[in-house]
């Protein structure tokens, strides 16, 4: 069976640290600014193997969709907030308006992600927030530390189930019958 591609464009903030736990399996816990970086991973999705480019992006802003060079293809979309900034979940919401002018559709597959659930002082965003607009943008959302490891790899599986979700809606590849 041929193996399936799935390109993933990471956004928004916290991007790097998070994407790197996943790939590379440890914390960068300095801050260096992202020019461009694509990482290829093969990620377990219900007995397949699926090759993911993960393209973390440069920029906490909404421009930087339109920087990157790789958003034509793109797959699905990780959508990354700090849960300690209210600021970096608002931006989301331009971020998210951009892309769906930029590929002219209503709706992605997007994967809406609280970042650093450690710093649990420095909360400003509750979960049901967070909950909250996944919920209106009929999307799937997780919180996650890529500090502590947590939650990470289900990021990338929420990611592509999404994306399957999208390419198979009725989920033919699942091997489960259609009832008409
Ligand atoms: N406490 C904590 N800090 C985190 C976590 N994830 C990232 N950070 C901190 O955030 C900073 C790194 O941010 P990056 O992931 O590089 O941010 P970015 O979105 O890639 O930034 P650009 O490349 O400039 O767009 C570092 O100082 C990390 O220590 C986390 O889960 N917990
Ligand atoms: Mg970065």
């Amino acid at each position: 069976m041929a193996i399936k591609k799935r390109t993933i464009l990471v956004l928004g903030s916290r991007k790097s640290s998070l994407t790197i736990q996943f790939v590379e399996n440890h914390f960068v816990d300095s801050y260096y600014p992202t020019i461009e970086n694509t990482f290829n991973k093969v990620i377990r999705y219900r007995g397949q193997e699926i090759a993911a480019d993960i393209i973390d992006s440069a920029g906490q802003d909404e421009y930087s969709i339109l920087n990157s060079t790789h958003a034509v293809g793109v797959d699905g979309y990780i959508l990354v907030y700090s849960v300690t900034s209210r600021q970096s979940f608002e931006m989301l919401k331009i971020i998210r308006e951009k892309i769906l002018t930029y590929t002219g559709t209503d709706s992605v597959p997007i994967v809406l992600v609280g970042n650093k659930t450690d710093l649990h002082l420095q909360r400003q965003l509750t979960s049901d927030e967070g909950k909250g607009l996944a919920a209106q943008w009929n999307c799937a959302w997780t919180e996650a530390s890529a500090k502590h490891n947590e939650n990470i790899t289900r990021i990338f599986e929420l990611m592509i189930n999404e994306i399957e979700k999208t390419l198979n809606p009725n989920g033919e590849e699942s091997g489960g019958c259609t009832i008409i």
